[in-house]
């Protein structure tokens, strides 16, 4: 049986990702923050009583910024493959604690990656480096591949980019199996509610049912690559399964901006949205990125991915997932108060 072992299992992605290694027969470690309100609502549905016989799931107290757990943590799992999603991953937010993203987003891989040398686990170990869009940032040339030049446009971005060369660096001077992912935007139901898609979708719905009235965005104009997240974790396993490491764009090869998006949400629920998105500049970043869209085809060729779900089937999956969630808010405001 193998093992793996997911930082930023609590998230978006971990939370897809520990579904699939499950489902393919891994025993799965989770490394989850000690925090003073559940945060594991992500993963609940797969976590068992680890006094049961039979349980693949565990999870460990631990922080990307605490370089001796991680150490710890490798010398006693000794995992098969080692997938880093763990980060500060919101993009605004780096702007406003950008030493703490780069602590955790950049030195955070290196501390694994260190960790990994330290625990003598060079040759056994297969590592992930969860990368992305953002380090291409400034528009130089599109689609973006995985030879276009990075010139990040946020603290954020440059700290990914720090923890990509890192990977690359690790590979090259000890023959680690270490493998980037640059992934483009992915979203989902479980997508956190202060990114964009999920924002529109949550405020969508809410508007639907009478629960909201307005939503407020900054940067209408913006471009993304929007995939579905559900299928894109499929693709960080299957870099890790290849004879040789390397790095690969996971994308869709389509772009849309945050107003088609506003459109197709708020159009799937008969509302017209120019009549309640409205404009506050707090949600505008000092330097923007305008237009991401990527090549996939070296995955494609080397891996034979092809993402299925497009724009449209993604907002509807968004739509329908939060729909369902303002249905069941408005049915706990119209009970009878005691
Ligand atoms: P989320 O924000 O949903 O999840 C981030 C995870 O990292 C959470 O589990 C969070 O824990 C954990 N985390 C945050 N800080 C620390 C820390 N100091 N130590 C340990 N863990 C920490 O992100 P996604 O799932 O969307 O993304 C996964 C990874 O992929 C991230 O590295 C992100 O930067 C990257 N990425 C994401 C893309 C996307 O479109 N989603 C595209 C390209 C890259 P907690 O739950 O406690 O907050
Ligand atoms: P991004 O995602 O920055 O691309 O990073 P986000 O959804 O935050 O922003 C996308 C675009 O929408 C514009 N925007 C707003 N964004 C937010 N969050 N809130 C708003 O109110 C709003 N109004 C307009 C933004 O300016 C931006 O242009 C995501 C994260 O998951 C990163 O971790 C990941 O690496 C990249 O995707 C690829």
């Amino acid at each position: 049986m193998k093992k793996a072992l997911i930082t930023g299992i609590t998230g978006q992605d971990g939370s897809y990702l520990a579904e699939l290694l499950l489902a393919k027969g891994y025993e799965v470690h989770g490394i989850i923050r000690r925090a003073s309100t559940f945060n594991t609502s992500r993963i609940d549905h797969l976590y068992r009583d680890p006094h049961v016989n039979g349980v693949k799931l565990f999870l460990h107290y631990g922080d990307l910024a605490d370089s001796v757990q991680m150490v710890k943590l490798l010398y006693e799992l000794q995992p098969d493959e080692i997938y880093n999603l763990g980060a500060q991953s919101h993009v605004r937010v780096s702007f406003d604690i950008p030493e703490y993203t780069g602590d955790v987003d950049g030195l955070g891989a290196q501390r694994i990656l260190e960790a990994i040398r330290e625990a003598g686990l060079v040759k056994k170990v297969r590592y992930y480096q969860a990368s992305s869009s953002e380090m291409f940032g400034k528009v130089q040339q599109v689609p973006q591949t995985e030879t276009t030049p990075f010139w990040p446009r946020s603290p954020y971005g440059c700290a990914k980019v720090y923890a990509y060369w890192l990977t690359v660096n690790y590979r090259e001077s000890y023959a680690l199996h270490a493998s980037n992912g640059i992934l483009f935007n992915h979203e989902s139901p479980r997508r956190g509610e202060t990114f964009v898609t999920r924002k529109i979708t949550r405020a969508a719905t809410r508007i639907k049912l009478g629960l909201q009235d307005a939503l407020y965005l900054g940067n209408l104009d913006a471009q993304r690559d929007w995939g579905y997240a559900k299928e894109y974790v499929e693709m960080m396993w299957l870099m890790l399964q290849q004879d040789r490491p390397d790095d690969y764009v996971v994308a869709t090869n389509e772009t849309h901006s945050v107003r088609q998006f506003c459109e197709t949400a708020f159009g799937l629920l008969d509302l017209d949205w120019q009549r309640y998105v409205k404009y506050d500049d707090r949600y505008e970043r000092p330097s923007e990125v305008d237009l991401l869209i990527g090549d996939p085809a070296k995955a494609r060729r080397q891996l034979g991915w092809e993402p299925k779900v497009r724009f449209k089937d993604l907002v509807k999956i968004m739509v329908e997932s939060d729909l369902e969630l303002a249905k069941r808010e408005r049915q706990i405001n119209d009970l009878p108060k005691l």
